[in-house]
């Protein structure tokens, strides 16, 4: 039995301890392995035009949309650099984390010499820069993002490669839910599906047949769909029948979790490109909904609103078949992760997912780790100090059991 932590400062020290050396599996990325090639974004000029920053440097720059976007790489991270580093400090979340990842690498950031910090990743092998990132990170595994419907991303699957087992899959179906008219129906004609506009039962059927080949094809630790604030179930529309007649009986038949990203606006400013879109707060009777009438489907919800978190919470308490995870896009700031990690503790305990990377860029890992487990080793440590307050002596071995199940345990159990 490993020593009882009774003091104060000790116990703080424990729980900081375990949260930095806990191995967290990141269970939403953009990221991908190194056969899908280009598609691995990493390297400073990537993390620079992040479209997080791209959206902040056009608050500062007189540059316009079209000058901008007719710009190099290069030349987009030149202006960004100098806007946002130079002539403002990088004070915000998403400038301060190419800080802190520059400094976690050992580079020189009192220099403020891009130049010298391209000439670094010049040097360097993407499979030996995936083994460092990991390692600062103290990340175990990534989840990735894929898209059956994209086409640079679909032949690779095809060939059947396989990738560095660190990056687990998970199937997005964006196109699928929320353009079935627009873009899937005919997309899965030509992928040998025998679909039709109506959505006839023999359609239905052939939707379930790609999403089982897909399944036995990427082997994805959940199917994921982003979907706007005003989401409805049921919808009597294209994608409330698909997910009835669908993507809900394939969740179950291949134990396939459905994970539901509500509450983003696509491309309210279009000059902006990836960088445009925005969000709302949802109505969440559409959770209530799936979650009462489908207990025997496991979804994993993170929202985009605030204002929506508490109630979401609430859903938790209600639905063991619903796992809340992370502090998804305009909520990975520190102001609000320490919020809501606090709301759902005191609300659920140790039964959710704080946090994931939403990772484009390979280095991000870096920066969204450290500043996610200082943050949450914070609230932690004054959740373990309350409990001391009352006379309840948390074992060190306790804490790194509580910690682990935060950061991947939890994940792993639900989706077994
Ligand atoms: O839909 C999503 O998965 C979002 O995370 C978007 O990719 C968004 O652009 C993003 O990267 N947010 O962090
Ligand atoms: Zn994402």
């Amino acid at each position: 039995m490993s020593e009882a932590v009774i003091s104060s400062q000790n116990l703080r020290d424990t729980v900081i301890e375990a949260v930095q050396s806990q191995e967290v599996t990141d269970i939403h990325t953009h990221l991908f392995t190194p056969p899908f090639g280009d598609l691995l974004l990493w390297g400073v000029d990537e993390l620079i035009t992040y479209h997080y920053l791209i959206a902040e440097t056009f608050r500062k720059t007189e540059v316009s949309y079209e000058k901008f976007w007719r710009m190099s790489k290069t030349e987009q991270a030149d202006l960004i650099w100098q806007t946002l580093f130079i002539e403002n400090s990088p004070i915000s979340e998403a400038c301060r984390g190419i800080v802190t990842t520059l400094n976690e690498l050992g580079l020189d950031v009192a220099s403020r010499n891009l130049q010298s910090y391209r000439d670094y990743f010049a040097s360097m092998k993407v499979e030996d820069y995936i083994d460092l990132v990991f390692n600062l990170a103290k990340v175990k595994e990534v989840v990735m993002t894929n898209d059956p419907f994209d086409s640079a991303e679909r032949p690779v699957w095809l060939s059947e490669v396989s990738g560095d087992p660190r990056f687990q899959s998970a199937l997005r179906i964006d196109p699928l839910l929320n353009a079935y008219h627009e873009a899937a129906c005919d997309q899965l004609s030509a992928f040998g599906y025998d679909v039709d506009r109506s959505l006839s039962e023999r359609a239905l059927g052939e939707i379930r047949r790609f999403l089982g080949d897909w399944i036995k094809r990427m082997k994805p630790k959940y199917m994921a769909v982003s979907l706007p604030p005003d989401f409805q179930f049921p919808e009597a529309s294209a994608r409330g029948k698909i997910i009835e007649a669908c993507i809900l009986p394939v969740s179950r038949e291949f134990n396939v979790p459905f994970a539901l990203m509500i509450g983003v606006k696509r491309a309210v400013n279009p000059h902006l490109q990836l960088a445009g879109d925005g969000m709302g707060k949802a109505d969440l009777t559409c959770l209530e909904n799936l979650l009462r009438e489908n207990q025997d489907n496991k979804f994993l919800v993170t929202l985009l609103s605030r204002e929506n978190q508490h109630e979401l919470c609430v859903l938790g308490r209600k639905f063991k078949n619903l796992m809340i995870f992370g502090c998804w896009w305009f909520m990975n700031n520190p102001s609000i992760i320490e919020e809501i990690t606090r709301e759902r503790i005191e609300l659920l305990g140790l039964s959710v997912i704080p946090q994931h990377s939403d990772a484009r860029i390979l280095d991000q890992l870096i920066y969204k780790w450290k500043h996610s487990r200082q943050l949450i080793g914070n609230v932690l440590a004054e959740k373990y100090q309350d409990l001391l307050d009352s006379g309840w002596i948390a074992t060190k071995a306790e804490i790194q059991r509580d910690v682990a199940a935060l950061f991947g345990g939890n994940f792993y159990r639900f989706i077994e």
